[in-house]
């Protein structure tokens, strides 16, 4: 079939019945009320607290107040014709500590969340981990120590056993690649350690953990669907010299393969990059086989391009990556290269591992300066971004490749990470001194777009 560009003819339609439209978001960007109902610090809550870890010294204790305000976002997500939300539970409401003593008032809370957005009809995905450890465990070692795998699994079994009866959909993972390289190797996320030593541990153990917590959900609950996210970019070298196209290659194994490899059984791509022997330090006997899990779907997060040339003076990796900022391409708001086929083409990469079963775009959106007029948001570049990318996803499709589903990053502005309030991603514009919520001209484009 041709691929039409025009409004019209794309539609939902071409994506066949059984596609998941969504959109997702993580419990500390949005939640708020860090320390409300017996919830327990979070590596998060202590990072954001540390003077310049944060962009403009922006808190994260009010973010959308989604904790108080969820009905009214719900709402949203309804209004919005948007069938399937994926939010994340916060470790540290329903075990303050980590492990041992469990806060009812939070199991309490998201169970309230559930049900209302099955009141409203729309599907809930719950995503187990996206990066706030509790304070108490990373003081123990936190993911460099191999008890998180002990750890980890004690916080999927509550979960199981609090909302599994109701909760259809599960991810134990959100993107181990960024909390591991960002939290553990650079110190630019929580809990701000950097170094080899911290980054190669905390690898591991996030591999062990995502077969291990997909492995408690199984048991408890033997009829749901399992799945797990990666973050990913479509990685290209900057020129055809061998040097280039082998840095390239390196990059991609770090940011594409390393982490999807060992889950489908198939160990490190030391291959692909050898400084990665250097995780035999940390592998147990078994663990290569205890790294595998027969996940029901896989979560690919896309959101740009990389383009790769080698470098001499950088330590492990010998690869640069070049900035898009100096490839006078457009930019969003995080300096990402807007390049909608590397969608398509880390699709068809995925689609090349045969064990995957299924495969969703479980993240993808961008951040635009937005401004409010009238009280209106006109974002003409997040809807081409949006439309771009889901013709893309088309094209895939079409192509007969795998893929299931299309969650959007994100419902609302929210706090992002280190980079504070100021990169806007949301559908839904959010005036952090107000909380007031407009509906962008791209909400309502999704809106349109995903309609019955
Ligand atoms: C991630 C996280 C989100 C981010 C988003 C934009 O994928 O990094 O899931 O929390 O906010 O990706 O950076």
């Amino acid at each position: 079939m041709e691929l039409k560009q025009q409004d019209g003819d794309f539609n939902k339609r071409l994506f066949g019945d059984d596609f998941k439209w969504g959109v997702a978001t993580a419990a500390f960007q949005v939640e708020g009320s860090c320390d409300c109902d017996g919830k327990g610090e979070s590596i998060w809550d202590v990072f954001s607290a540390k003077r310049g870890k944060i962009k403009n010294g922006d808190k994260p204790h009010m973010a959308c107040d989604f904790y108080k305000r969820y009905k009214e976002d719900i709402d949203l997500i309804k209004q919005l014709n948007i069938p399937n939300f994926r939010f994340s539970i916060s470790w540290t409401r329903i075990l303050p500590q980590g492990t041992g003593e469990i806060n009812q008032l939070g199991i309490d809370h998201y169970n309230q969340v559930i049900d209302y957005c099955i009141s409203q009809g729309i599907e809930p995905w719950i995503t187990l981990y996206h990066w706030d450890l509790p304070q108490a465990l990373e003081v123990k070692g936190g993911w460099t120590n191999r008890e998180v795998v002990n750890w980890f699994s004690e916080f999927v079994r509550v979960c199981a056993h609090s909302f599994g009866d109701r909760v259809k959909y599960w991810m134990v993972m959100n993107e181990p690649s960024v909390f591991t390289g960002a939290g553990y190797f650079f110190g630019i996320h929580a809990p701000g350690r950097a170094g080899l030593w911290n980054f190669l541990p905390a690898v591991h153990h996030a591999i062990m953990c995502m077969a291990a917590g997909g492995r408690e959900l199984r048991k408890i609950l033997p009829d749901v669907e399992i799945g797990t996210t990666f973050s990913c970019s479509y990685v290209e070298p900057k020129s055809d010299k061998p040097r280039d196209v082998a840095a390239a290659s390196r990059v991609d194994t770090l940011l594409n393969r390393l982490y999807i490899e060992p889950t489908l059984g198939m160990g490190y791509p030391v291959d692909g990059l050898p400084v990665l022997k250097k995780m035999d330090k940390y592998i147990q006997p078994g663990d290569i086989e205890s790294m595998e899990f027969d996940f029901d779907f896989i979560g690919v997060q896309l959101y740009t391009r990389e383009i790769v040339d080698h470098s001499f003076f950088t330590p492990y990796i010998h690869a640069n990556i070049v900035g898009a900022k100096h490839r006078n391409v457009q930019i969003t708001e995080m300096g990402w290269e807007v390049y909608p086929p590397a969608i398509y083409e880390i699709l068809k990469k995925f689609n090349q591992y045969k064990s995957i079963k299924k495969l969703l775009v479980t993240e993808n959106g961008a951040a635009f300066p937005d401004v409010v007029t009238d009280g209106k948001v006109d974002d003409p570049r997040r809807k081409a971004y949006l439309q771009q990318y889901l013709q893309q996803v088309l094209k895939a499709k079409q192509e007969g490749l795998k893929v299931d589903g299309y969650f959007v990053w994100t419902l609302t502005d929210n706090f992002e990470w280190a980079e504070g309030y100021n990169p806007r991603f949301g559908l839904i514009h959010v005036d952090f001194e107000t909380q007031k919520r407009i509906v962008k001209a791209s909400g309502q484009w999704y809106a349109n777009f995903i309609k019955d």
